[in-house]
């Protein structure tokens, strides 16, 4: 952990977040500035900025995570969560916080949001 990062700050529970899910590896909290309703980022609790920074003992619980709380979704509001999941690797790439994170971005039908993914 990095004390002048703000994730390992959140991840530590020294600034305040909206958790939804923990454990030894991993913490999931909504972001600050939803995409869509239920936007959620989880992090590794090792703090690296970029995907290849991260041990894989802590990334490989990142997808598991996801996992889990597709499910919780799931059994919370009796119908399934649709989502993108998606990861900036890098300032070019839209990489604002330095800890490398995933974005859990719901989806629903209809809701006009578009991922450009293309070059322009
Ligand atoms: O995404 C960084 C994301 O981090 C962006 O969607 C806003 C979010 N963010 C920034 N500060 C906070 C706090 N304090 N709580 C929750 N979410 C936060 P990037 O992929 O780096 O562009």
């Amino acid at each position: 952990m990095n004390d002048s990062c703000l994730f390992c700050k959140i991840a530590q529970g020294h600034i305040p977040s909206h958790k939804i899910y923990e454990n030894d590896k991993v913490y999931a909290f909504l972001d600050l500035s939803p995409q869509n309703e239920g936007h959620i980022l989880v992090i590794p609790k090792y703090h690296g900025e970029k995907l290849k920074d991260i041990p894989d003992d802590f990334l490989s619980e990142i997808p598991i995570a996801v996992k889990k709380i597709s499910l919780a979704f799931e059994k919370m509001n009796g119908k399934e969560l649709e989502y993108n999941v998606l990861q900036n690797n890098g300032s070019s790439s839209g990489q604002v916080v330095m800890h490398t994170h995933f974005h859990i971005i719901p989806r629903f039908e209809g809701d006009g949001f578009n991922l450009h993914f293309a070059p322009k």
